[in-house]
């Protein structure tokens, strides 16, 4: 798990050493990084059971960490929070609140891997960030992921790739309160470079996608409107995406449905008098969403770049029109994309209620697509300003340990 540095990681766990000498007085041994992550398509399927298609980000969390002896209680700081040194024993309970809210995921994920039955060393560690916050870029999975694999280099634990991922889950159901799915933990810990996972979030199975063709490049746009999840909306749309799975397996009882992943439109198309308008489209989308991610995987594998674009659009209506989960500012950054020659296809990607979106675009068409974006969003958005970077699939979870030996 160990890999080569590059020099965004380089940057970053200097800036993370620094950090621990300033606050402990001493160098810290180990660094573990963890990516944020882009989702092409596949959105609001991984708790209905369904099917995935995201990349790791070139951008990574890092921890910087080194062993306390035993009995000790952890210590942990971050950038974005300077001066404040966070405490708690690894194995305390998930329910105390003691620490701030940042530090929490940390802490959740030192008291689920004790819970799990694994030995956990205590630990100081520097937190630094490379994941824009609150973007729907998974900042808070690649902490968590992150802070697996710190768990794991110092104590000496050989953990599963998926198994890290379903404890990151428990994390962030437990600590921040946020019902998700498995998706970004999953990409986060099992990300490759170079390649986009197709994940059956029901049995964890992913197969990679190469995405070498070099006429094509992803482009993130951050709305830089904030986008939260532990509201009420995300729990309700899971809600109502179960509740009409439940009317279809009523119904269909010889078929096996437990999520929409196992229904039909038709299957829906029979339960729809039983069931509110609002859950009905939820519904529509979740069904239909594992139809056009399927596609668009075969697409990608075909190199056929327009028929993936044109269902990353058809995603995007959807989600905006039926899941509704999308904004007026990621609506525009969306229109403003589609108008520009030599884009393939762009939708909102993550969690919604702000945050990103995807557009696969030909690579001599970026530049046109950034200056679109610049010069009419702000007009389109009351005056904010998207920030776009061009990704690659990058790494998922990895220890960088020889920088700091
Ligand atoms: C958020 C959640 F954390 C994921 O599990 C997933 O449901 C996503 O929203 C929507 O596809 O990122």
């Amino acid at each position: 798990m160990s890999t080569e540095l590059n020099e965004a990681d380089m940057a970053a766990v200097a800036r993370g050493q620094k950090l621990f000498v300033e606050s402990f007085n001493e160098k810290a041994t180990v660094a573990s990084a963890a990516p944020g992550r882009v989702n092409l398509i596949g959105e609001h399927t991984d708790y209905n059971d369904g099917f995935v298609f995201p990349l790791a980000l070139e951008k990574s969390t890092y921890l910087v960490g080194k062993a306390l002896p035993e009995g000790q209680e952890c210590e942990v700081v971050s950038e974005a929070m300077e001066g404040v040194v966070a405490k708690f024993m690894a194995e305390d309970s998930p329910a105390s609140e003691s620490v701030p809210g940042w530090a929490r995921y940390v802490k959740g994920m030192t008291a689920i891997y004790a819970r799990n039955g694994y030995k956990v060393v205590p630990f100081r560690a520097a937190i630094v960030s490379d994941v824009p916050l609150g973007s729907g870029l998974s900042s808070s999975a690649a902490l968590e992921m992150a802070t697996a694999v710190l768990i794991e280099a110092l104590s000496d634990l050989q953990v599963d790739a998926s198994k890290r991922a379903l404890m990151g889950q428990s994390c962030e159901h437990e600590f921040a309160k946020v019902p998700c799915g498995i998706m970004d933990q999953l990409i986060s810990s099992r990300g490759e470079s170079g390649r986009a996972l197709l994940i059956d979030c029901r049995s964890l199975e992913a197969t990679a996608v190469p995405l070498d063709d070099p006429e094509a490049v992803i482009v993130v746009a951050n709305s830089n409107v904030q986008h939260k999840l532990s509201g009420s909306e995300y729990p309700t749309r899971r809600r109502q995406c179960a509740d009409a799975a439940k009317a279809m397996g009523a119904k269909h009882h010889e078929q096996k449905i437990s999520h929409l992943r196992d229904c039909t439109l038709e299957m829906l198309e029979s339960v729809k008098d039983e069931l509110d308008a609002d859950t009905v489209r939820r519904a529509t989308h979740g069904i239909s969403e594992d139809v056009r991610t399927l596609k668009a995987k075969s697409c990608l594998e075909n190199g056929d770049l327009a028929g993936a674009g044109k269902l990353m659009h058809e995603s995007h209506v959807s989600l905006r029109d039926l899941f509704e989960v999308s904004t007026k500012e990621i609506d525009a950054l969306v229109e403003i994309a589609m108008g520009v020659e030599g884009v393939y296809g762009s939708r909102i990607t993550g969690g919604g209620f702000g945050g990103c979106t995807v557009t696969l675009v030909k690579k001599s068409a970026v530049d046109e697509l950034i200056k679109a974006i610049e010069e009419e969003y702000p007009r389109a958005s009351g005056g904010l300003k998207a920030t776009t970077f061009a990704t690659k699939a990058g790494k998922g979870a990895r220890v960088v340990t020889h920088l700091l030996a």
